[in-house]
């Protein structure tokens, strides 16, 4: 299974929704979907797309927040998974595309590679209660719907294979994007009375 395909997948559920992601192949496969101003693509701040998802589901009660991380990204900051399982925000699903490599930066091997490390049963250890692991785009489309309807965080640990977008390039740089989604987040709290 790849990453691309699993976006495509639920690209149709996520479009209107507040999405967090990592830097580079993960960011750059979403985007290539279409951008969308609700869409943060969290640059070189690895294993720290969690936070921002934790912050964001944590003051907005009545959004969904989805975010989208990678092995490496969370496995350079594990600790984040414990704050996740502390404050448990009912309004977060975290998926974690486990490929095995730093693809982004060229595609070294991570520590789940050797298939020693599990970050699943990391995230069970951490406290987490819902964390699902899939291999398959069948589960991991089983494992988005159950995780999207469930009123409690939930964490989606998909294996993926390591290959991402042929191209790189958006139109925007961090900071544009920020404020933009900041805008869009005020634009929709003001639409909905919250
Ligand atoms: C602290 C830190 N070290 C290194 C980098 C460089 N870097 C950017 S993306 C990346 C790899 C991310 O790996 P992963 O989260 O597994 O996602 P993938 O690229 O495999 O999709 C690295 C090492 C960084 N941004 N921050």
């Amino acid at each position: 299974m790849e990453r691309a395909q699993c976006l495509e997948l639920i690209y149709p559920e996520i479009e209107d929704k507040l999405v967090v992601t990592i830097m580079g192949a993960c960011a750059q496969e979403l985007y290539d979907l279409g951008h969308k101003e609700n869409f943060f693509y969290l640059q070189h701040a690895m294993g720290l797309a969690s936070s921002i998802g934790l912050g964001l589901a944590t003051h907005l009660p009545d959004e969904k927040i989805f975010v989208l991380d990678g092995d490496g990204s969370v496995l350079m900051n594990l600790g984040t998974l414990t704050t996740l399982a502390r404050y448990r925000p009912k309004n977060l699903v975290h998926i974690i595309f486990d490929n095995g490599s730093l693809l982004s930066t060229g595609g070294f091997d991570s520590h789940t590679t050797s298939g020693i490390t599990d970050l699943a049963a990391i995230a069970r250890g951490a406290g987490i209660e819902h964390v699902v692991s899939v291999d398959g785009p069948m589960e991991f489309g089983e494992a988005f719907v159950e995780a999207s309807e469930r009123e409690d965080l939930s964490v989606i640990v998909a294996h993926v294979e390591a290959v991402g977008p042929d191209n790189y390039g958006m139109d925007f740089a961090l900071p544009e994007n920020a404020f933009r989604f900041k805008r869009c987040i005020a634009e929709r709290r003001a639409a909905s009375g919250s």
